[in-house]
């Protein structure tokens, strides 16, 4: 429990995650549902807890072990500063993407369209600083996709949207069972 990743990587399997070293000292990939008074518990399971500031430089890094098109999160108490996530292609360009505001507990993920093969994402305060719980990652992994026409390209990013979908709702099942 409490196994924190702040300023050392830790690797969780499909992806490692790392805060920078100038990050506030709440950096967990195990935290416990009734953390802080139980207010970023997601689903009743562990989660990874991350507090990032803007003004710090405190942002934490998840390395993806696989480029991917498609990823997406529960996240809980996005609610103060705001969080973004910049996302680093492949040929090292980034997109920022904004996440809207989540009071309690929400659903965010993002597609990418055309398909853009994502290395790594960093969660990073939209201002001021931003406590956030975070838990059920799924993702899809990167395809190459040179001669499909488009509307290949649609029904299959359909497909592994309903993929995805399906993987969380088994894995919501197989923790609810646990
Ligand atoms: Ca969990
Ligand atoms: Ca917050």
């Amino acid at each position: 429990m409490d196994t924190s990743f702040l300023g050392t990587p830790f690797d969780a399997g499909p992806f490692v995650l790392l805060a920078s070293p100038s990050s506030d000292e709440f950096q967990f990939i195990d935290a416990v549902p009734f953390e802080g008074g139980g207010q970023w518990a997601i689903d009743g399971t562990t989660y990874a807890l991350c507090d990032v500031d803007l003004a710090a430089g405190g942002e934490v890094e998840m390395t993806l072990d696989t480029l991917v098109t498609a990823w997406a999160a529960d996240f809980s108490k996005i609610d103060s500063g705001g969080l973004d996530l910049v996302l680093t292609h492949s040929d090292g360009g980034t997109t920022t993407v904004s996440v809207p505001s989540i009071p309690g507990i929400g659903f965010f993920g993002f597609v990418t369209s055309p398909p853009e093969s994502i290395a790594s994402i960093t969660f990073v305060a939209h201002s001021g600083g931003e406590a956030f719980g975070m838990d059920n990652v799924t993702l899809s992994l990167g395809i190459p996709v040179p001669t499909v026409s488009e509307w290949g390209l649609v029904v299959m990013l359909l497909l592994m949207l309903t993929a995805g979908t399906m993987m969380l709702g088994r894995r919501r099942d197989v923790e609810a069972a646990a």
